[in-house]
């Protein structure tokens, strides 16, 4: 069985490069929730929805979330009645989370719905939140704090971030299933997803760097960087904010208490001896997932780095 930490869309593109080499069923996702927003009156799981619709093959790739295809009258008529619609939820994205809002009043656990979410498209990977706990990342701006996705997409990131925090987090224990499947993995693998506020998250919920340290599988790592810059999203905006170089030997220098390998890209072979002398093993190749068959080839050269530490 094969884990993977995941963010979104750098994750759910590996992921479905994964499920090509692996059975889905074989597939445990460990996805970020530190960017869950509550808005419209639905609980939004933008990661986790992110890779579940990229794994059922509805991912809207134009617009980077969201369902192919899909509607917005919801957030026509919100418009219109006066509403700030600055987060765009689909007619049917907006569906999913109305049914996983309702589930979690009625008292059901965010890791049954996530799971039952994934099954209802198709999905066969398993599919676990970081935690079952109400958490979000909160920013610490130049002009106060704000929520995760306030900073990201109302904001597009361009105010100067001093911290960032995951609230509820002290409070939180990883999602039953969690560090049982992290203990018993063939490997574990971290998606090339933003270090800071999608991996980064994840290690900060209890229990789960320390399960990452203990296990007996391999701990291989993708990195997010490319030709020195990150690939997409804003990392470089925030890396600095925890005091690592945008670069691949800064990445992996936030992992090197529990990482055995890391996959850099051939556009930073350059760095790969600065990442080997933190005391892993190193895979130089490309990352860039730009096609379904190069995230087929990455994920090969992932697992195989992952043997070959093992070994
Ligand atoms: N990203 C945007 O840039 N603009 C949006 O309006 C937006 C809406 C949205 C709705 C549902 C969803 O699941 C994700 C959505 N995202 C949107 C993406 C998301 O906010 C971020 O890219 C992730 O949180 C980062 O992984």
């Amino acid at each position: 069985m094969v884990v993977v930490l995941a963010g979104g869309v750098g994750a759910a593109r590996f992921l479905r490069g994964v499920v090509r080499v692996v059975a889905p069923e074989d597939v445990t996702v460990v996805g970020n929730t530190g960017d869950d927003i509550d808005i419209y009156g639905v609980h939004v799981c933008p990661d986790l929805d992110i890779v579940t619709y990229m794994l059922a093959g509805v991912f809207d790739e134009e617009r980077g979330f969201g369902i192919i295809g899909d509607t917005h009258g919801v957030m026509d008529e919100l418009a219109k009645s006066g509403a700030d619609t600055w987060f765009a939820l689909g007619d049917r994205d907006l569906g999913v989370c109305a049914g996983r809002t309702k589930l979690l009043g009625d008292g059901a656990e965010l890791h049954r719905v996530a799971q039952g979410i994934a099954q209802h498209f198709g999905v066969r990977v398993r599919m676990l939140p970081m935690t079952d706990a109400p958490v979000h990342t909160v920013v610490e701006t130049q002009q106060g704090e704000m929520h995760f996705q306030e900073y990201w997409v109302r904001h597009r990131a361009n105010i100067p971030a001093l911290s960032v925090r995951l609230e509820g987090v002290e409070a939180a224990l990883p999602a039953p299933g969690v560090l049982d499947a992290i203990a018993r993995a063939d490997a574990v693998l971290l998606a090339p997803s933003n270090p800071v506020v999608s991996i980064g998250t994840i290690l900060q919920v209890p229990g789960i760097r320390e399960a990452l340290v203990e296990t007996r599988a391999p701990v291989v790592g993708v990195s997010p960087i490319v030709g020195g810059r990150v690939m997409r999203g804003m990392a470089d905006k925030l890396l600095p904010v925890v005091g690592a170089e945008v670069s691949a030997p800064g990445v992996a220098a936030l992992y090197v208490d529990f990482l055995d390998g890391f996959v850099v890209d051939e556009q930073d072979a350059a760095r790969a001896a600065e990442v080997e002398a933190l005391g892993m093993r190193v895979a130089v190749t490309n990352t860039v997932m730009d096609t379904p068959e190069r995230a087929e080839a990455l994920a090969k050269e992932t697992l195989a780095l992952a043997q070959a530490v093992r070994a």
